[in-house]
């Protein structure tokens, strides 16, 4: 996946260069810095001493020493003085030159801590915009992993209004492993909707705290198969009625980039993919992706919830009501909103797997 969102401590994160988010004299200090300074050992501060400081926004790199990354790449963010100065131009330009060095140096991968959102105050969810608009941009021109360590989670759900949203649509939506009686008449159609959800699902990560719910690759309650992922008005008929039954999900994906008029790179960046794994599906007709993949590329094809469940469907699933990524899916997709990053942000404070691979 392109952009990965991790919550992890950046000095174990096995890459290319991790990003310091530093001072401007580069000789350690708290927060990150100071947890890569006292991972990387003494080596690191010896080589930061040479470098005579760097200017807000700048990026200038050494090597990791004894931290599993090749490289560390220091860059200095503004500090927050209300906004009007310029601070998110100059955090842009933080991780604007810090991916630029990364690929100077010929990095496959680089990992990020949200730059300013700790000691120098930038307000986290505004931080982490920016994060990820500047580091999509470069990787549409760039192939290159990039993991966004958000270290506090808390703090970015706290900054946020839009969860309290997506809460609501999940507590109205989320059918937790229990029998959705609007099926209980419908015998026929529930057999059928346990035919669509192939026993291939894609491991989920587990549910929110409180739910203590565990959704496996494999495991799935007869129960929750039974709720099938189709609203009340859309039967599994329906579904299959719109569905053109000799054509495989490759098949079908190509089709739609090219009635959508997109280019084969459009498609895969907008979906998180790499170029790899794409000419794999390109190449093989019969190439079974996993759920995330799979709903990733309709999300990238901006597919209007039938559509988007009809390409599902050509790969062995649906969106379910049993499944809290899913409910999360589908309120993005009902509002219309495609961004599959906003989308992942969303799946990653609700504890779930994130589309793309
Ligand atoms: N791994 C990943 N992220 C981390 C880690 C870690 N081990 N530790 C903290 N964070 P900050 P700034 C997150 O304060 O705001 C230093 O003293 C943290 O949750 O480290 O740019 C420098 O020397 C937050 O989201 O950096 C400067 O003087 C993010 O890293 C000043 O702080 C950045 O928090 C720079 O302040």
């Amino acid at each position: 996946m392109p952009l990965q969102i991790i919550r992890q401590d950046i000095t174990k994160i096995e890459c290319d260069a991790i990003v310091n988010a530093a001072n401007k004299t580069l000789l350690g200090g708290g927060g990150v810095d100071g947890a890569i300074h006292r991972a990387a050992g003494n080596g690191l501060l010896k080589e930061c001493i040479k470098l005579h400081g760097c200017e807000v926004g700048e990026a200038k790199a050494t090597k990791g020493y004894k931290l599993p990354a090749k490289y560390v790449i220091h860059t200095v963010g503004p500090k927050w003085k209300g906004g009007d100065n310029n601070e998110r131009e100059l955090l842009s330009l933080c991780y604007k030159n810090s991916l630029l060095k990364a690929k100077e140096l010929g990095c496959e991968s680089i990992a990020f801590p949200l730059i300013s959102t700790g000691v120098y105050g930038y307000p986290v969810e505004e931080g982490f915009n920016v994060a990820v608009e500047v580091i999509s941009d470069f990787l549409n021109d760039c192939d290159m992993l990039v993991y966004l360590v958000v270290f506090n989670k808390s703090a970015l759900a706290a900054g946020s209004k839009k969860f309290s949203e997506i809460d609501e649509y999940i507590d109205d939506n989320y059918v937790e492993a229990r029998y959705d009686l609007r099926y209980a008449n419908r015998d026929i159609e529930a057999e059928e909707s346990v035919a669509f959800n192939a026993p291939d699902m894609a491991p989920t990560a587990p549910s929110k705290a409180g739910s203590g719910k565990m959704e496996k690759r494999g495991e799935r309650s007869d129960e929750a198969a039974f709720t099938g992922g189709f609203e009340a008005a859309q039967t599994p008929k329906d579904i299959f009625d719109g569905i053109q039954i000799d054509e495989s999900f490759s098949q079908m994906l190509l089709r739609k980039i090219d009635e959508k008029g997109m280019k084969d790179s459009e498609c895969y960046k907008k979906a998180n993919i790499d170029r790899k794994l794409f000419s794999k599906i390109r190449s093989n007709p019969h190439y079974k992706p996993s759920k995330q993949t799979a709903i990733a590329f309709a999300v990238a094809l901006e597919l209007p919830l039938g559509e988007f469940n009809e390409m599902l469907v050509k790969a062995g699933y649906s969106l379910s009501h049993s499944f809290k990524s899913d409910v999360i899916i589908e309120y993005f997709v009902k509002k219309g909103n495609y961004n599959i990053f906003e989308i992942n942000e969303a799946l990653f404070m609700y504890d779930q797997a994130l589309l793309g691979a």
